[in-house]
């Protein structure tokens, strides 16, 4: 019995070092100069996609909506778009803890996107895969939470 005290302790000190390690991981700040800016162009440059809370601001853990703004680079709004939704913490490497989806065209190229929630605080990506005018092309949003 006494032989197996090393392994025991050896395994106890890993389980503290892989925890430590996880609680080092989940409190990394944000990339320096991340960009934080809620208006860019898709990765392609197919759109120009701005995005804002509905209600002007959040609350860390509410379930809430936001509105997104597709315009061509021209600045035309783009109708009958579809959106789909993705994201995660790319520090903490989970997704998003709801199913965001678009419920709602409202015109003038804005679209109602809801279900959305930051359960933590931290670094957080939203990524919309936008599909309009026989295209499609994905947008990336960091969000500091
Ligand atoms: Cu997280």
């Amino acid at each position: 019995m006494k032989r197996f005290r090393p392994i025991l302790i050896a395994l106890a000190l890993a389980v503290v070092a892989a925890a430590g390690f996880i609680a080092f991981k989940m409190m990394q700040p944000p990339p320096d100069g991340l960009d934080v800016s809620r208006s860019k162009a898709s990765q392609a440059g197919v759109f120009i996609v701005a995005v804002e809370p509905e209600a002007g601001s959040f609350e860390q853990g509410a379930l809430h909506a936001w509105i997104a703004t597709v315009t061509t680079p021209d600045g035309k709004p783009v109708e009958n778009a579809g959106i789909a939704v993705d994201g995660g913490m790319p520090q903490h490497g989970h997704g998003l803890p709801t199913a965001p989806a678009m419920t709602a065209a409202l015109g003038e190229g804005r679209y109602r996107i809801e279900g959305v929630k930051f359960n933590m605080g931290g670094w957080w990506v939203i990524r919309l895969t936008v599909t309009g005018e026989g295209k499609t092309d994905t947008v990336e949003f960091n969000l500091v939470v």
